[in-house]
Protein backbone atom coordinates (compact mmCIF):
# COMPACT_ATOMS: atom_id res chain seq x y z
CA UNK A 1 0.00 0.00 0.00
CA UNK A 2 2.63 2.73 0.83
CA UNK A 3 5.64 1.53 -1.10
CA UNK A 4 5.72 4.66 -3.41
CA UNK A 5 5.23 6.99 -0.18
CA UNK A 6 8.99 9.23 -0.54
CA UNK A 7 10.87 9.48 2.71
CA UNK A 8 11.11 13.03 4.33
CA UNK A 9 14.67 13.37 5.14
CA UNK A 10 13.96 15.65 7.65
CA UNK A 11 14.26 19.27 8.48
CA UNK A 12 17.47 20.76 8.51
CA UNK A 13 17.18 22.70 11.82
CA UNK A 14 14.98 19.94 13.81
CA UNK A 15 17.15 16.67 12.29
CA UNK A 16 20.12 18.70 14.11
CA UNK A 17 18.06 18.45 17.42
CA UNK A 18 18.29 14.94 17.75
CA UNK A 19 21.45 14.51 16.48
CA UNK A 20 22.84 16.74 19.34
CA UNK A 21 20.63 15.11 21.93
CA UNK A 22 22.21 11.66 20.53
CA UNK A 23 25.95 13.57 21.13
CA UNK A 24 27.23 11.74 24.34
CA UNK A 25 30.40 14.11 24.36
CA UNK A 26 30.06 16.51 27.60
CA UNK A 27 31.25 19.54 26.11
CA UNK A 28 28.51 19.63 23.20
CA UNK A 29 26.92 23.04 22.69
CA UNK A 30 23.79 22.96 20.11
CA UNK A 31 24.35 26.50 18.51
CA UNK A 32 21.53 25.37 15.49
CA UNK A 33 17.82 25.89 16.67
CA UNK A 34 16.28 29.55 17.83
CA UNK A 35 15.54 28.90 21.27
CA UNK A 36 16.41 31.24 24.04
CA UNK A 37 18.28 29.12 26.77
CA UNK A 38 19.26 30.93 29.78
CA UNK A 39 23.14 31.51 31.80
CA UNK A 40 23.06 28.22 32.83
CA UNK A 41 22.18 26.56 28.87
CA UNK A 42 18.42 25.85 30.65
CA UNK A 43 15.58 27.03 28.92
CA UNK A 44 13.74 29.37 30.88
CA UNK A 45 10.42 29.16 32.86
CA UNK A 46 9.59 32.69 32.99
CA UNK A 47 8.11 34.20 36.27
CA UNK A 48 5.47 35.74 34.62
CA UNK A 49 4.39 32.57 32.95
CA UNK A 50 4.59 30.45 35.43
CA UNK A 51 2.36 32.80 37.90
CA UNK A 52 0.15 32.80 34.97
CA UNK A 53 -0.04 29.24 34.58
CA UNK A 54 -0.86 28.91 38.70
CA UNK A 55 -3.31 30.99 38.40
CA UNK A 56 -5.19 29.38 35.62
CA UNK A 57 -4.82 25.99 36.85
CA UNK A 58 -5.77 26.99 40.24
CA UNK A 59 -9.16 28.31 38.72
CA UNK A 60 -9.32 24.51 37.97
CA UNK A 61 -11.14 25.57 34.58
CA UNK A 62 -12.73 22.82 32.15
CA UNK A 63 -10.86 23.10 28.67
CA UNK A 64 -13.69 24.16 26.58
CA UNK A 65 -13.42 24.75 22.15
CA UNK A 66 -11.80 28.46 21.91
CA UNK A 67 -13.63 30.09 18.70
CA UNK A 68 -11.85 29.57 15.28
CA UNK A 69 -10.34 33.34 15.69
CA UNK A 70 -9.16 32.16 19.61
CA UNK A 71 -9.42 33.98 22.48
CA UNK A 72 -10.44 37.48 22.16
CA UNK A 73 -8.47 39.02 25.31
CA UNK A 74 -5.80 37.34 23.68
CA UNK A 75 -6.42 38.99 20.03
CA UNK A 76 -6.38 42.32 21.75
CA UNK A 77 -3.69 42.01 23.35
CA UNK A 78 -1.76 41.20 20.33
CA UNK A 79 -2.92 43.94 18.43
CA UNK A 80 -1.32 46.61 21.48
CA UNK A 81 1.81 44.07 21.36
CA UNK A 82 2.47 44.78 17.59
CA UNK A 83 0.50 48.02 16.60
CA UNK A 84 0.15 49.88 19.83
CA UNK A 85 -1.86 50.73 21.96
CA UNK A 86 -3.07 53.89 20.70
CA UNK A 87 -3.05 52.81 16.86
CA UNK A 88 -6.22 54.41 15.37
CA UNK A 89 -6.60 51.59 13.07
CA UNK A 90 -7.54 49.18 15.99
CA UNK A 91 -10.19 52.25 17.00
CA UNK A 92 -11.21 52.15 12.90
CA UNK A 93 -11.46 48.02 13.24
CA UNK A 94 -9.61 48.16 10.08
CA UNK A 95 -6.96 45.70 11.77
CA UNK A 96 -8.21 41.46 12.70
CA UNK A 97 -6.61 39.38 14.33
CA UNK A 98 -6.79 35.79 14.70
CA UNK A 99 -4.97 33.25 17.34
CA UNK A 100 -2.75 30.41 15.53
CA UNK A 101 -0.78 27.39 16.16
CA UNK A 102 2.40 29.83 16.74
CA UNK A 103 3.90 31.26 14.07
CA UNK A 104 4.11 28.53 11.54
CA UNK A 105 0.48 28.55 12.03
CA UNK A 106 0.01 32.13 11.18
CA UNK A 107 2.32 32.17 8.37
CA UNK A 108 -0.03 28.77 7.38
CA UNK A 109 -3.02 30.36 7.53
CA UNK A 110 -2.08 33.56 6.03
CA UNK A 111 -0.77 31.54 3.25
CA UNK A 112 -3.88 29.33 2.70
CA UNK A 113 -6.02 32.95 2.52
CA UNK A 114 -3.36 34.39 -0.12
CA UNK A 115 -3.12 31.23 -2.21
CA UNK A 116 -7.34 31.38 -2.17
CA UNK A 117 -7.33 34.92 -3.49
CA UNK A 118 -4.02 35.89 -5.12
CA UNK A 119 -2.94 32.20 -6.38
CA UNK A 120 -1.19 34.15 -9.68
CA UNK A 121 0.84 36.10 -7.47
CA UNK A 122 4.58 35.18 -6.78
CA UNK A 123 5.81 35.06 -3.52
CA UNK A 124 9.14 36.56 -2.58
CA UNK A 125 11.59 36.10 0.21
CA UNK A 126 14.83 37.58 1.27
CA UNK A 127 18.30 35.54 0.49
CA UNK A 128 18.55 34.30 2.75
CA UNK A 129 15.29 33.36 4.96
CA UNK A 130 13.87 30.37 7.32
CA UNK A 131 13.51 27.75 5.09
CA UNK A 132 10.07 27.10 6.67
CA UNK A 133 8.91 30.65 4.98
CA UNK A 134 9.65 28.65 1.28
CA UNK A 135 8.36 25.24 2.43
CA UNK A 136 4.91 27.07 3.81
CA UNK A 137 4.06 29.26 0.88
CA UNK A 138 5.23 26.23 -1.83
CA UNK A 139 3.02 23.76 0.48
CA UNK A 140 -0.35 25.79 -0.04
CA UNK A 141 0.87 25.62 -4.41
CA UNK A 142 2.81 29.10 -4.86
CA UNK A 143 5.75 30.10 -6.59
CA UNK A 144 8.39 30.93 -4.22
CA UNK A 145 11.50 33.15 -5.08
CA UNK A 146 14.51 35.23 -3.43
CA UNK A 147 14.42 38.99 -3.50
CA UNK A 148 18.35 40.34 -2.44
CA UNK A 149 18.74 40.81 0.99
CA UNK A 150 22.57 39.77 2.14
CA UNK A 151 25.43 40.63 1.16
CA UNK A 152 28.69 38.38 2.11
CA UNK A 153 30.93 40.67 0.67
CA UNK A 154 29.91 43.30 3.04
CA UNK A 155 28.41 41.50 5.77
CA UNK A 156 25.30 44.12 5.00
CA UNK A 157 22.35 44.02 3.05
CA UNK A 158 22.21 44.95 -0.82
CA UNK A 159 19.99 47.43 -0.25
CA UNK A 160 19.99 49.34 -3.53
CA UNK A 161 19.31 45.68 -5.74
CA UNK A 162 16.27 45.23 -3.10
CA UNK A 163 14.86 48.87 -3.84
CA UNK A 164 15.26 48.32 -8.12
CA UNK A 165 14.02 44.34 -7.51
CA UNK A 166 10.83 45.92 -5.64
CA UNK A 167 10.31 48.42 -8.40
CA UNK A 168 10.01 45.83 -11.19
CA UNK A 169 8.35 42.82 -9.67
CA UNK A 170 4.46 42.76 -10.68
CA UNK A 171 1.61 44.23 -8.84
CA UNK A 172 -0.47 42.36 -5.96
CA UNK A 173 3.20 40.56 -5.73
CA UNK A 174 3.52 38.62 -2.19
CA UNK A 175 6.77 39.97 0.11
CA UNK A 176 7.61 38.16 3.33
CA UNK A 177 9.53 40.58 5.10
CA UNK A 178 11.17 40.28 9.05
CA UNK A 179 10.53 42.93 10.73
CA UNK A 180 13.29 42.52 13.60
CA UNK A 181 15.80 40.33 14.19
CA UNK A 182 16.43 38.62 10.55
CA UNK A 183 16.22 34.67 10.41
CA UNK A 184 19.38 33.30 9.50
CA UNK A 185 21.22 36.31 9.11
CA UNK A 186 20.94 38.88 12.42
CA UNK A 187 21.08 41.27 9.25
CA UNK A 188 17.58 43.90 9.90
CA UNK A 189 16.77 46.98 7.63
CA UNK A 190 17.31 50.43 9.70
CA UNK A 191 14.78 52.22 9.91
CA UNK A 192 15.09 54.65 7.08
CA UNK A 193 15.28 51.93 4.81
CA UNK A 194 12.27 51.17 5.96
CA UNK A 195 10.88 54.43 5.23
CA UNK A 196 12.30 53.68 1.98
CA UNK A 197 11.27 50.58 1.17
CA UNK A 198 7.60 51.17 2.50
CA UNK A 199 5.95 53.09 0.24
CA UNK A 200 7.56 51.81 -2.49
CA UNK A 201 5.60 48.25 -1.71
CA UNK A 202 2.46 50.35 -1.00
CA UNK A 203 3.12 52.55 -4.56
CA UNK A 204 3.34 49.32 -6.25
CA UNK A 205 0.82 47.52 -4.69
CA UNK A 206 3.25 44.87 -3.19
CA UNK A 207 1.57 42.78 -0.30
CA UNK A 208 3.61 42.50 2.74
CA UNK A 209 3.49 39.68 4.92
CA UNK A 210 5.42 40.65 7.76
CA UNK A 211 7.01 37.18 9.92
CA UNK A 212 7.81 38.80 13.32
CA UNK A 213 9.03 35.86 15.56
CA UNK A 214 11.96 37.51 18.01
CA UNK A 215 9.63 40.97 19.58
CA UNK A 216 11.94 42.11 21.91
CA UNK A 217 14.88 40.22 21.45
CA UNK A 218 16.17 42.94 19.12
CA UNK A 219 15.87 46.54 20.24
CA UNK A 220 13.47 46.43 22.44
CA UNK A 221 9.36 45.56 22.44
CA UNK A 222 8.50 48.66 21.29
CA UNK A 223 11.33 49.07 19.05
CA UNK A 224 11.08 45.76 17.48
CA UNK A 225 7.70 46.48 15.45
CA UNK A 226 8.48 49.86 14.29
CA UNK A 227 8.49 48.65 10.64
CA UNK A 228 4.73 47.21 11.48
CA UNK A 229 3.66 50.32 13.08
CA UNK A 230 5.29 52.14 9.91
CA UNK A 231 3.23 50.26 6.94
CA UNK A 232 0.45 50.60 9.34
CA UNK A 233 0.59 54.00 9.45
CA UNK A 234 1.77 54.70 5.69
CA UNK A 235 -1.61 53.02 4.71
CA UNK A 236 -0.68 49.63 3.53
CA UNK A 237 -2.50 46.56 3.43
CA UNK A 238 -0.71 43.89 4.39
CA UNK A 239 -0.24 40.67 6.72
CA UNK A 240 1.74 39.84 10.10
CA UNK A 241 2.33 36.44 11.48
CA UNK A 242 3.47 36.75 15.22
CA UNK A 243 5.32 33.89 17.50
CA UNK A 244 5.35 33.70 21.28
CA UNK A 245 7.36 31.02 21.22
CA UNK A 246 10.66 32.52 21.66
CA UNK A 247 9.41 35.58 24.17
CA UNK A 248 7.35 33.75 25.83
CA UNK A 249 9.56 31.02 26.43
CA UNK A 250 6.27 29.13 25.12
CA UNK A 251 7.92 27.20 22.32
CA UNK A 252 5.77 23.76 23.06
CA UNK A 253 2.02 25.66 23.73
CA UNK A 254 2.10 26.71 19.87
CA UNK A 255 1.33 30.73 20.35
CA UNK A 256 0.96 33.31 17.52
CA UNK A 257 -1.37 35.07 16.14
CA UNK A 258 -2.12 36.37 12.85
CA UNK A 259 -3.21 39.86 11.65
CA UNK A 260 -4.34 41.73 8.85
CA UNK A 261 -4.59 45.31 7.90
CA UNK A 262 -7.19 46.35 5.65
CA UNK A 263 -8.18 49.65 4.03
CA UNK A 264 -11.60 50.02 5.58
CA UNK A 265 -13.43 47.74 8.27
CA UNK A 266 -15.70 45.77 5.78
CA UNK A 267 -12.55 44.62 4.03
CA UNK A 268 -10.79 43.56 7.52
CA UNK A 269 -13.91 41.82 8.39
CA UNK A 270 -14.22 40.03 4.75
CA UNK A 271 -10.47 38.60 5.53
CA UNK A 272 -10.84 38.04 8.84
CA UNK A 273 -13.83 35.63 8.02
CA UNK A 274 -11.25 33.77 5.73
CA UNK A 275 -9.02 33.36 8.40
CA UNK A 276 -12.07 31.65 10.18
CA UNK A 277 -12.32 29.36 6.91
CA UNK A 278 -9.13 28.45 6.64
CA UNK A 279 -8.74 27.18 10.61
CA UNK A 280 -11.85 25.31 10.29
CA UNK A 281 -10.44 23.16 7.96
CA UNK A 282 -7.02 23.26 8.93
CA UNK A 283 -7.56 22.48 12.81
CA UNK A 284 -10.93 24.17 13.39
CA UNK A 285 -9.91 26.03 16.92
CA UNK A 286 -6.73 26.84 18.72
CA UNK A 287 -5.47 25.98 22.04
CA UNK A 288 -7.14 27.12 24.80
CA UNK A 289 -4.33 26.91 27.69
CA UNK A 290 -1.85 28.20 25.71
CA UNK A 291 -4.22 31.09 24.67
CA UNK A 292 -5.50 31.50 28.26
CA UNK A 293 -2.04 31.94 29.69
CA UNK A 294 -0.50 34.44 26.98
CA UNK A 295 -3.69 36.12 27.45
CA UNK A 296 -3.30 36.62 31.68
CA UNK A 297 0.11 37.66 31.06
CA UNK A 298 -0.33 40.55 28.93
CA UNK A 299 -3.83 41.33 30.53
CA UNK A 300 -2.56 41.70 34.16
CA UNK A 301 -0.11 45.04 34.75
CA UNK A 302 1.58 43.20 36.78
CA UNK A 303 2.60 40.36 35.38
CA UNK A 304 3.09 42.16 32.02
CA UNK A 305 5.56 44.58 33.51
CA UNK A 306 7.41 41.09 34.65
CA UNK A 307 7.21 39.84 31.48
CA UNK A 308 8.44 43.18 29.94
CA UNK A 309 11.62 43.13 32.01
CA UNK A 310 12.44 39.46 31.57
CA UNK A 311 12.63 40.03 27.65
CA UNK A 312 14.64 42.95 28.13
CA UNK A 313 17.14 40.55 30.20
CA UNK A 314 16.79 38.29 27.44
CA UNK A 315 18.11 40.97 25.17
CA UNK A 316 20.75 41.79 27.12
CA UNK A 317 21.86 38.73 27.69
CA UNK A 318 22.43 38.00 23.66
CA UNK A 319 23.86 41.41 23.30
CA UNK A 320 26.35 40.39 26.25
CA UNK A 321 27.36 37.24 24.84
CA UNK A 322 27.99 39.21 21.55
CA UNK A 323 30.70 41.59 22.82
CA UNK A 324 32.11 38.89 24.71
CA UNK A 325 32.25 36.44 21.38
CA UNK A 326 33.83 39.56 19.46
CA UNK A 327 36.22 40.16 22.33
CA UNK A 328 37.75 36.79 22.13
CA UNK A 329 37.63 36.08 18.48
CA UNK A 330 39.27 39.47 18.13
CA UNK A 331 41.82 38.28 20.01
CA UNK A 332 42.04 35.41 18.95
CA UNK A 333 42.62 36.47 15.02
CA UNK A 334 43.88 40.05 15.22
CA UNK A 335 43.49 40.27 11.62
CA UNK A 336 40.11 39.31 10.68
CA UNK A 337 36.79 42.03 11.35
CA UNK A 338 34.54 40.42 13.56
CA UNK A 339 32.15 43.45 14.22
CA UNK A 340 29.52 41.71 12.28
CA UNK A 341 28.50 39.60 15.63
CA UNK A 342 28.14 42.83 17.43
CA UNK A 343 26.51 44.48 14.68
CA UNK A 344 23.77 41.96 13.95
CA UNK A 345 20.71 41.61 16.17
CA UNK A 346 18.51 39.20 17.96
CA UNK A 347 19.35 35.29 18.13
CA UNK A 348 20.59 34.91 15.15
CA UNK A 349 24.46 35.31 13.46
CA UNK A 350 25.48 34.75 9.93
CA UNK A 351 29.13 33.44 10.78
CA UNK A 352 30.25 33.29 7.54
CA UNK A 353 31.34 29.96 8.22
CA UNK A 354 31.40 27.46 5.56
CA UNK A 355 29.35 24.47 5.23
CA UNK A 356 32.96 22.40 5.90
CA UNK A 357 34.07 24.69 8.96
CA UNK A 358 30.53 23.71 9.99
CA UNK A 359 30.91 20.24 10.03
CA UNK A 360 34.73 19.89 11.39
CA UNK A 361 32.53 22.27 14.38
CA UNK A 362 30.33 19.73 15.30
CA UNK A 363 32.96 16.33 14.45
CA UNK A 364 35.89 18.07 16.08
CA UNK A 365 34.43 20.12 18.54
CA UNK A 366 30.83 19.09 19.40
CA UNK A 367 29.47 21.94 18.66
CA UNK A 368 26.25 22.53 16.53
CA UNK A 369 25.41 25.21 13.74
CA UNK A 370 22.97 25.16 11.08
CA UNK A 371 25.07 24.32 7.62
CA UNK A 372 24.78 27.31 6.20
CA UNK A 373 26.53 28.85 8.72
CA UNK A 374 23.87 29.73 11.14
CA UNK A 375 24.24 30.07 14.87
CA UNK A 376 22.06 30.83 17.74
CA UNK A 377 23.81 33.07 19.88
CA UNK A 378 21.48 33.10 23.02
CA UNK A 379 22.63 29.12 23.44
CA UNK A 380 25.88 31.02 24.45
CA UNK A 381 26.62 31.19 27.86
CA UNK A 382 29.88 31.90 30.58
CA UNK A 383 30.52 28.54 30.92
CA UNK A 384 31.13 27.81 26.93
CA UNK A 385 31.30 30.79 25.29
CA UNK A 386 35.30 30.54 25.31
CA UNK A 387 35.07 26.85 24.83
CA UNK A 388 32.93 27.91 21.24
CA UNK A 389 35.67 31.26 20.57
CA UNK A 390 38.21 28.31 20.62
CA UNK A 391 36.56 25.90 18.56
CA UNK A 392 35.77 28.73 15.93
CA UNK A 393 38.94 30.12 15.95
CA UNK A 394 40.20 26.63 15.27
CA UNK A 395 38.37 25.93 12.34
CA UNK A 396 39.07 29.76 11.22
CA UNK A 397 42.30 29.28 11.03
N1 LIG B 1 9.15 32.73 11.83
C1 LIG B 1 10.49 32.77 11.96
C2 LIG B 1 11.24 33.84 11.27
C3 LIG B 1 11.14 31.80 12.74
O1 LIG B 1 12.45 31.89 12.85
C4 LIG B 1 10.40 30.79 13.38
C5 LIG B 1 11.08 29.74 14.16
C6 LIG B 1 9.01 30.80 13.23
C7 LIG B 1 8.41 31.77 12.45
C8 LIG B 1 8.14 29.76 13.86
O2 LIG B 1 7.74 30.09 15.12
P1 LIG B 1 6.82 29.07 15.95
O3 LIG B 1 6.04 29.96 16.85
O4 LIG B 1 7.72 28.15 16.66
O5 LIG B 1 5.93 28.36 14.98
N2 LIG B 1 12.30 29.47 14.02
C9 LIG B 1 13.15 28.56 14.78
C10 LIG B 1 12.57 27.24 15.09
C11 LIG B 1 12.16 26.43 13.91
O6 LIG B 1 12.91 26.28 12.93
O7 LIG B 1 11.02 25.90 13.97
C12 LIG B 1 14.51 28.44 14.08
O8 LIG B 1 14.72 29.05 13.02
O9 LIG B 1 15.39 27.75 14.62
Amino acid sequence: MFEHVDFFAGDPILSLVEVFKQDQRSEKVNLSIGVYYDENGKLPLLNSVKQAEEHLVSQHIPSAYLPMEGLLEFRKAAQILLFGEDNPLLKENKIQTVQTLGGSGALRVGAEFLHKYFSDSTVYVSDPTWGNHIAIFEAVGFNVEKYPYYDPETGGIKFEALVEFLKKISEKSIVLLHPCCHNPTGVDLTREEWDTILPIIKERNLIAFMDIAYQGLGDGLEEDAYAIRRAAYLGLSFFVSNSYSKNLSLYGERVGALSVVANTEEEAKLVFSQFQFAIRRLYSSPPFHAGHITSIVMNTPQLYEEWTSEVEGMKLRIREMRQKLYDTLSQNIPNKDFSYFTKQRGMFSFTGLTKEQVLRLRDEFAVYLVENGRMCISALNHHNIDYVANAFSKVLE
